[in-house]
């Protein structure tokens, strides 16, 4: 019929297959030649069934987000589904792979659904700032009740064939070959004959006696949303499917989407869903990556632990490598007690427990990584000590293992001069808690060799990182730009603002915390070592650290963590230090607004970050958006600091530069040549488009 959608026939069963590669996700080249497919299979009466599948990977994974934002061309997804709802002859969709968004819509417009057991199901909308526009609100909760559902629409996260089963979603599970299997169940299903309900129909389980833990549910959510609104409007519109008749509640569900897509946060989540596949793409195609097996990580403290679990958890071997027996012991000790925790918690099974730790082996001598593919440095950050452990791997490591160092400042270029292999040296910025964070910032040295980033961009995927290559620099991408933030915070502090007002102004514009909380959980001591190699200060910080005040580890900081509680309680000492320290260099403190916040620690990292684009250290600026939405926490529904800047416009971001470097004549705040030239010519491309 298209090159997009065809039908066949086996014997009274039409299945219709989608064919898009590579997710078949349902752009317009789709819908209209399905809709023509299901219309004129509802009337041919030698049609007994209807089978919906998928030709590719995976059954359709949603609508096609390129076409957000655009004029819709008609037919639009809910006319498809309304449509399937009139056909009387059984439908069934034949899912394998993901059936995600609009994919699994689809699905909930036929009678039944049968899956593959490996297949996931899922309505992910809310991370690209969005709701289930296609009538996913209010239809799946006819099915697997209005709690399940809307667990499943504000997490955005798809569950499992099992799971689907269980909970009421999917009617069949089974393995492989899912056209033939659908077919089977399809023509079983014509043969008990009708009639068969809708889904929309089966509203058994929208008992309104339900409502009130409902909005229990929803308050606790709102709770969580950061300013996101698609997580309350996801809560709404299931809320409207028990309330509200079906029609009316299928209204609202289009309104509310209407709403989100053209506002600025689903904008910022769509640049990002791009951002981070266009970061994971390196030249070269077609170069040939090198064969990973069994991974080595040196050091077992929080870092190298973490990036040990992070491997095993991806599947690979992993041989850890220590200096003493005791701090082996330790180290393992501690991987073990972090599964343990998961199980505890319902997220991993004792059987994948026992399992990863299969994957471990603990050592203390260094010939023990001479059969890694791939060892990761994860010691101390001193350029020295690196060496050392370079120079060690080069005489163990077999010809071709990449050597990978963890440093988060130290010139890459320098530690790979230190080996007789400086081609197979990259570096791989891992960030705390190493087997949780998302963000890989992955370290091209001068004389990296091409497979060797591929390789590294590849198996970051693998083990469920979002990779983005930098460049050589002090701090890379990400904590070069913090630097500036970090300083000017300071300032801030000697001039009247306190750490809670600073924390309050980041956590209103949608940080999980501010500067002040994040440095006392990440530990004062380490920006302090970091500044005392290189010579600087931070007045109030570097006090604190002088006195052992190392933050949440030391039960103080900025704040106050007492009997060992993480929650930040204000340090009277802390408020009496900064006015002592203001004083001394005759500061009077002064009220600071909001705004003053914002400009001075905000504005500087967007000037870094151009700077950075300058150099090159960053190919694009999503790639910068990608560090700081996935490293740092900058707010998702601000789309990250580059993109943010253009919704903030980029002249007014120049113009509290220049009046800030006039005022006080720091360095960051003078606007770098690329801003003002991206303001001129009107071009900061690919960030706010
Ligand atoms: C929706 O459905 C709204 C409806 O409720 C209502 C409407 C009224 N569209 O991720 P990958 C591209 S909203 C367009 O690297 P994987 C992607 O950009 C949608 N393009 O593969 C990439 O392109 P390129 C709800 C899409 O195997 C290529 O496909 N659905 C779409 O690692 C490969 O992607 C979702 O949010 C799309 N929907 O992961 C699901 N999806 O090669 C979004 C992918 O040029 N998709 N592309 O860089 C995913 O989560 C993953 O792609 C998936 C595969 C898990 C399916």
């Amino acid at each position: 019929m298209s090159n997009f959608v065809s039908v066949t026939r086996d014997g009274g069963v039409a299945v219709v297959t989608i064919d898009n590669p590579p997710v078949n996700a349902l752009s317009f080249h789709v819908r209209e030649p399905l809709m023509q497919a299901l219309v004129s299979l509802r009337d041919e009466p030698d049609v007994a069934a209807i089978v919906i599948a998928c030709a590719g990977r995976t059954f359709v994974a949603g609508a096609d987000i390129t076409e957000f934002g655009k004029p819709v061309q008609q037919p639009d997804l809910r006319a498809i589904f309304a449509m399937l709802e009139t056909i009387a002859k059984p439908t069934v969709a034949a899912i394998h792979g993901t059936a995600l968004g609009g994919g699994l819509e689809l699905a909930l417009g036929c009678h039944f659904r049968i899956a593959d057991s490996q297949a996931t199901l899922g309505l992910p909308e809310v991370k690209l700032g969005l709701l289930p526009g296609g009538g996913g609100t209010v239809r799946l909760p006819c099915l697997v009740g209005p709690l399940k559902a809307l667990s499943m629409i504000v997490s955005g996260t798809p569950i499992g064939a099992a799971e689907a089963l269980a909970a009421g979603l999917i009617d069949a599970v089974f393995d492989g070959a899912p056209t033939a299997q659908a077919v089977r169940f399809a023509s079983e299903m014509a043969g008990k004959g009708g009639p068969f309900t809708p889904v929309r129909d089966r509203d058994g389980r929208l008992d309104k006696a339900d409502l009130a833990a409902f909005d229990k549910a929803v308050a606790e959510l709102a709770k969580k949303a950061r300013g996101l609104e698609a997580p309350i409007a996801c809560a709404q519109s299931v809320r409207n499917a028990m309330a509200l008749p079906f029609e009316e509640a299928l209204v609202a569900e289009r309104e509310l989407f209407a709403k989100l897509v053209a506002g600025d946060q689903s904008r910022a989540q769509r640049h990002l869903f791009f951002a981070e596949r266009e970061a994971a793409k390196v030249a070269g195609k077609d170069i040939v990556r090198r064969k990973i097996a069994r991974v080595g990580v040196i050091g077992a403290g929080t870092m190298g632990g973490g990036i040990a679990m992070a491997f095993a958890n991806g599947g690979f071997s992993v041989t850890v490598l220590e200096a003493t027996q005791e701090a082996l012991q330790r180290g393992l000790a501690m991987i073990d007690k972090n599964y343990a925790v998961s199980v505890s918690r319902g997220s991993l099974s004792e059987d994948n427990k026992r399992q990863r730790l299969g994957l471990f082996k603990g050592s203390t001598a260094y010939d023990d990584l001479a059969d890694c593919d791939l060892i990761v440095e994860a010691v101390f950050e001193e350029m020295a000590v690196k060496k050392e452990v370079f120079g060690r791997l080069d005489a163990v490591a077999k010809p071709g293992a990449i050597l990978a160092t963890n440093t988060s400042y130290l010139d890459v270029n320098e530690i790979a001069a230190s080996t007789s292999r400086p081609q197979d040296v990259v570096g791989m910025h891992f960030f705390s808690p190493a087997n949780v964070m998302k963000l890989l910032e992955i370290v091209r040295a001068e004389k990296t060799a091409p497979d060797v980033l591929a390789t590294i961009v590849e198996l970051a995927r693998r083990i469920g990182k979002v990779p983005v290559v930098v460049g050589v620099c002090h701090g890379f991408v990400g904590n070069r730009m913090l630097a500036a933030r970090g300083s000017e915070s300071e300032a801030l502090l000697l001039e009247g603002a306190t750490p809670q007002q600073i924390d309050r102004v980041f956590t209103d514009f949608g940080w999980p915390m501010g500067p002040f909380q994040m440095g006392d959980l990440a530990g004062l001591d380490i920006g302090w070592r970091n500044r005392m190699a290189r010579g600087q200060t931070a007045m109030i910080s570097d006090t604190l650290c002088e006195q052992g005040h190392f933050g949440q580890k030391t039960g103080r900081g900025f704040y106050l963590y007492e009997n060992g509680s993480r929650t930040p309680a204000p340090n009277p000492e802390v408020e009496a230090l900064i006015r002592d320290k203001a004083a001394e260099k005759g500061i009077a403190p002064r009220a600071i607004g909001a705004d003053e916040i914002i400009e001075r620690t905000l504005y500087p990292m967007i000037n870094e970050g151009a700077k950075i684009l300058e150099e090159g250290i960053a190919a694009r600026a999503s790639d910068i958006d990608v560090v700081w939405v996935n490293g740092y926490g900058f707010p998702v529904g601000k789309g990250g600091p580059m993109f943010w800047a253009g919704l903030e416009g980029l002249d007014k971001i120049i113009g509290r530069l220049d009046h800030w470097h006039e005022r006080t004549g720091k360095d960051f705040f003078k606007p770098a040549p690329l801003l003002r030239q991206m303001a001129e010519t009107g071009a900061w491309e690919g960030v706010a488009s």
